[in-house]
């Protein structure tokens, strides 16, 4: 079994077109959608993407947080739904576990198994991690939400992925990022036409974009700046 895992897209559509083609090439059996589609630009176009590709997906905090609004942005998402997305959205599971060629059992989560905003990095200690994954079977967790691509393995723990974010990364450089899960884990990074991308996803009006989108597209939020701002929330 051969899987892509594709997280935080962040309805920027532009970004999983180009992951999608990329991934198109890497012939897999599977495609896993972490969570956090619906927070964005084109949140409903990219599900409709992704279920045309016959993807399987996960509910990220942001999909809670559409489906019960409660800021202006939320409500935003919220009112681009349609009852079938939205009924599609609420059936979304929290974890998916599947047994992966080279990799044994792998469980799919957005933030943490049991906590879809808990906070692990790639500099968190060793303690933290062990208590992040305490009582999860497995040989590999995937995971995201915090939009930095990273592959540690704390002892005493399972190995622990982060696959990065499509639509929204926090690198340091432009492009989708995603991981590819075939007899090992790949970081993937696929380029696209970021200033294109950017005049799409302005002229949808998402409330947020001049704050979050340029900086993020072009690459101007390094991976060690965004660490450190994960960092400090953690355990908060
Ligand atoms: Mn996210």
């Amino acid at each position: 079994m051969r899987v892509a895992a594709l997280y935080d897209v962040h309805g920027n559509l532009p970004a999983l077109e180009a992951a999608l083609e990329d991934v198109d090439r890497a012939d897999v059996d599977e495609i896993v959608v972490g969570g956090d589609v619906l927070w964005g630009p084109f949140q409903v176009e990219c599900v409709a993407r992704l279920r045309a590709v016959g993807a399987t997906f996960l509910r990220g905090n942001c999909e809670r947080n559409v489906l019960r609004p409660e800021s202006d942005t939320d409500r935003w998402c919220s009112a681009r739904l349609d009852d079938e997305t939205r009924a599609l959205v609420a059936g979304w599971p929290l974890t998916v576990a599947r047994e992966l060629d080279g990799l044994g059992a792998v469980v799919f989560c957005h933030a943490t198994p049991s906590d879809d905003e808990g906070i692990v990095t790639r500099v968190s200690p060793d303690e933290a991690v062990r208590a992040a994954l305490a009582g999860v079977d497995a040989d590999v967790v995937v995971c995201g939400h915090t939009h930095v691509q990273f592959d540690r393995t704390p002892p005493g723990a399972p190995r622990l992925v982060n696959a990065g974010s499509v639509g929204l990364p926090y690198e340091g450089r432009p492009g989708a990022h995603w991981a590819l899960l075939v007899d090992d884990v790949e970081h993937r990074r696929t380029a696209y036409d970021v200033d294109r991308a950017l005049a799409e996803l302005e002229a949808t009006g998402f409330p947020p974009f001049a704050d979050l989108f340029p900086g993020a597209l072009r690459g101007r939020t390094t991976a060690d700046e965004a660490t450190a701002h994960f960092e400090s929330q953690r355990g908060a």
